[in-house]
């Protein structure tokens, strides 16, 4: 079913490779209302507030909350008044993209370096390296294009000591954090591409980053059976960044990358894998808060224990929170999807919990994107 590539770099040999990177720095969405996107992701992701900007802090024309969990770092910006280019663009991108993710940022150990190789490897330049001071220190920052409007900000911190960014203020939690973590990191971001364009920007990421193929990956014949997508991984030599890629994949029906492209008016980030340690009581504690995840059937389940064998978790467990669960040659997986998290089909999130596999579900993906097909129906967009 899904094919093996051997160009994928051996386990055993995990090296920075070109361009190399220390993480995901942060994930940054435009949208509509940051204070309200702030107190959403704080209740129902178990985020806490840590920094801000905004009119009280100089920053006449955009709000933004910073807000973390363990290492992951979300940042929503939304307008005040659209008097300056950078204000124009958010305002145009909500009003195109509805709420979405502007900016993959990428924490490198010199911004300078990573631009220069970048742009030397045909990535388009968006912001040339410039220093932002304060005084807690100094950080160096770029940006590059990659899909849609999205862009990858280069941040080199240095030894910073701020909470963000100069420009940042300290914030204080939003409401009381939770007792323990919803999740501690990022494991992947996804992006969907138009039709056709996955190996392009498969490529991008081959030449601009040296990033290298990951093993999994959902080829054609999947495609056409029942996933309606084809789907690649990049990631960074050390596995510290992951991104897969997904485009249309001509089908019976209409493709959920489609409806997608459609709503969102262009190619853009299509979910954030969350890693947690426990995923019970993250998907617990999420549902209580009202985040809602899409329905896998029992019938699923009846077949689960006999290709996935025992994990962490109990099978009626798992089936009470319609939790998946995947096996492969390193380990097991077990993964949920959220429906998306605002009105248009649009962005979602995703929570993982890793027991050695470095996959990301291939044996789910029928039973995934059959509810994903559902809930497409259920919208009239099948
Ligand atoms: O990131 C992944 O590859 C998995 C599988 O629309 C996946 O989470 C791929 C496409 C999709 C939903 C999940
Ligand atoms: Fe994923």
């Amino acid at each position: 079913m899904t094919e093996t590539t051997h160009a994928a770099t051996p386990q055993t040999a995990r090296q920075a490779g070109p361009f190399p990177v220390k993480g995901m720095d942060a994930v940054v969405f435009a949208v509509g209302n940051a204070k309200q996107a702030a107190h959403y992701y704080s209740t129902a992701f178990g985020m806490k507030v840590v920094a801000y900007t905004g009119p009280e802090n100089g920053s006449r024309e955009t709000a933004s909350y910073v807000l973390e969990s363990g290492s992951a770092r979300f940042v929503f910006t939304s307008v005040i008044k659209p008097a300056t280019d950078w204000a124009r663009f958010l305002a145009d991108h909500v009003a195109e993209h509805g709420d979405g993710v502007v900016d993959l940022a990428i924490e490198v150990p010199d911004a300078r370096a990573a631009y220069a190789y970048a742009v030397e490897h045909g990535a388009h330049g968006l912001d040339e390296p410039y220093e932002l001071k304060d005084e807690h220190g100094t950080v160096v920052l770029a940006a590059i294009a990659t899909y849609g409007k999205t862009r990858h900000t280069l941040v080199e911190r240095g030894g910073y000591e701020g909470v963000y960014l100069p420009g940042f203020g300290a914030a204080q939690p939003m409401v009381a954090p939770p007792e323990r973590r919803v999740f501690q990191a990022i494991d992947h971001c996804v992006g969907n591409v138009e039709l056709g364009k996955m190996n392009e920007w498969v490529a991008f990421y081959n030449e601009v980053m040296g990033f290298t193929n990951m093993k999994e990956f959902v080829g054609d014949d999947i495609a056409t059976e029942y996933s309606a997508l084809m789907s690649k991984v990049v990631s960074d030599g050390t596995r510290k960044v992951k991104f897969p890629i997904n485009e249309p994949a001509i089908a019976k029906k209409k493709s959920q990358i489609d409806e997608y492209l459609e709503f969102y008016g262009g190619p853009g980030v299509q979910h954030i894998a969350l890693a947690t340690n426990d995923i019970v009581a993250s998907v617990r504690a999420m549902r209580a808060a009202g985040v809602q995840f899409l329905d896998v059937p029992d019938s699923y389940y009846e077949t689960l224990g006999e290709w996935v064998g025992d994990t962490r978790v109990p099978l009626d467990e798992l089936r009470e929170l319609k939790i998946l669960a995947d096996r492969d040659e390193d380990g097991y997986l077990l993964q949920i999807f959220t429906k998306p998290v605002q009105d248009r089909p649009t962005v979602f999130f995703e929570m993982i919990e890793r027991h050695g596999s470095l996959g990301f579900g291939k044996g789910n993906f029928k039973a995934l994107f059959e509810a994903i097909e559902r809930e497409q129906d259920r919208r009239g967009n099948l």
